[in-house]
C-alpha cells in the first residue's frame, strides 16, 4: 500500500497547484466550506471565497505551516462569485498568483494578484486578464517564458468558446468530433495579460495519429491541467471530469501536440479529481485531493500527497485513487 499524507487535516482544500521556491515546497489550493448551495453539473457547491497558502520543506513528513488567507473574494474590485483553482508564478522576485472567478455577469474569467513573497499576501488586480475565460489555470516556466494552461468543461464555462470567442450557443462536440481542448498561452513580460493568442492542446491518440474524440470520455481532456518536464519531454496532465481519472501525455515542446499515455490516478472518493505534479530533494510527488475525510462530500474535498514514480521509459507508474468513480 502506498504511503498517502493528508496535508491540512483541520481543514477543508482541493486543487492544489505546487511549487518549489527558495527551496521550499509552496501549496496553493483553494479554500472548500458547507456554503449550502445544492449540488448541481454547473458546479454551484464550489462557492469558494478565499485562499490560504502552505508550505513544508518535508513534503510527506514535515510540519506543513498555513500561512493564514491571502486573499479575500470581497477585496477584488471585478468579484462575482467561486474562487477556484489558483496558480502562483514567480519572475524577479515577485509572485503572481493566477485565479479563477466568476464575475458580476456569472462569467469565468482569470485574474491576478501579485505578492512580495510566496506566502503572500497577495493584491488584486481591478479587472480580470484581457480575452481570458473558463477556470483552472496552471503556469509552467521554461527559460524566460512563461505559459498558462487552462481550461474546463462544463460548469468550467470551456464549451461557451471557439478560437477564443464567447458562442451564441455553447457547444458540447458530438462523440466523433475532436474532444474540446484544454489551451495554452504564453504570458506576457510583466506576467500580467497574455502575450498571443491562446492556442489549443492537442492530445492524439498513440493508435492512429488523431486527437482524442469527445466521445473517448476515459481518455480525453476534462479540466486540471498541470505541466511538468521530466528527462527532457513535456508532460501535460489533466482530469478526465466525469470518468474521474487523472490522466497525461507527452509532447517536445510546451504547445504540443501531446501524444496520449496513460492514468496517472485512478478515481478518488468524491466527484473532482485535480492534481499538482513536482520534484523535490530527488523525489516527485503527487498532490490531489479527495472526500474521504468529509464522508464523501464532493464539495468538501482535502488535500493529499504521495509519492510519484516512473518505470525505465518515463511512463508513469499509475496510482490507486481509492474510489468507484460512482461517489
Ligand atoms: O474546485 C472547483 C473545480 O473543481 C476546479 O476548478 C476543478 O478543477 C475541480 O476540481
Amino acid at each position: 500500500m502506498k504511503k498517502m499524507r493528508y496535508l491540512v487535516p483541520g481543514d477543508y482544500m482541493a486543487d492544489p497547484s505546487v511549487h518549489v521556491f527558495n527551496g521550499r515546497v509552496y501549496i496553493y489550493p483553494s479554500h472548500d466550506w458547507d456554503s449550502g448551495a445544492g449540488e448541481n453539473d454547473n458546479g454551484d457547491h464550489f462557492e469558494m471565497k478565499d485562499y490560504h497558502v502552505f508550505s513544508t520543506d518535508d513534503v510527506m513528513e514535515g510540519e506543513v505551516v498555513d500561512h493564514g488567507k491571502v486573499l479575500d473574494l470581497q477585496d477584488i474590485p471585478w468579484a462575482g462569485r467561486q474562487l477556484w483553482d489558483c496558480d502562483v508564478a514567480e519572475k524577479d522576485g515577485k509572485y503572481y498568483m493566477y485565479f479563477p472567478m466568476k464575475d458580476k455577469n456569472d462569467v469565468f474569467h482569470i485574474g491576478v494578484a501579485v505578492a512580495d513573497r510566496p506566502e503572500g499576501p497577495f493584491i488584486p488586480l481591478p479587472d480580470p486578464m484581457r480575452g481570458s475565460y473558463s477556470i483552472d489555470p496552471a503556469v509552467f516556466k521554461e527559460g524566460d517564458d512563461y505559459f498558462m494552461y487552462f481550461g474546463g468543461l462544463w460548469g468550467g464555462q470551456l464549451q461557451r468558446y471557439r478560437d477564443n470567442k464567447a458562442l451564441e450557443e455553447p457547444h458540447l462536440e458530438p462523440d466523433d468530433a475532436p474532444a474540446i481542448p484544454s489551451r495554452v498561452v504564453r504570458l506576457s513580460k510583466d506576467m500580467l495579460q497574455f502575450a498571443e493568442e491562446p492556442r489549443p492542446i492537442v492530445v492524439l491518440d498513440p493508435a492512429t495519429g488523431k486527437p482524442l474524440t469527445a466521445g473517448d470520455n476515459t481518455r480525453r481532456f476534462f479540466e486540471a491541467s498541470w505541466m511538468h518536464k521530466y528527462n527532457g519531454k513535456y508532460y501535460f496532465s489533466y482530469s478526465t471530469g466525469d470518468t474521474h481519472r487523472l490522466c497525461y501525455a507527452i509532447g517536445d515542446n510546451p504547445y504540443g501536440p501531446f501524444t496520449y499515455q496513460g492514468c496517472i490516478l485512478t478515481p478518488v472518493v468524491g466527484w473532482t479529481t485535480h492534481h499538482a505534479i513536482i520534484e523535490h530533494k530527488g523525489k516527485w510527488y503527487l498532490f490531489h485531493h479527495d472526500c474521504v475525510p468529509s464522508g464523501g462530500k464532493t464539495w468538501l474535498r482535502s488535500l493529499k500527497v504521495t509519492e510519484l514514480e516512473y518505470d525505465a521509459d518515463g511512463r508513469i507508474i499509475t496510482i490507486e485513487g481509492g474510489g468507484t468513480g460512482d461517489e
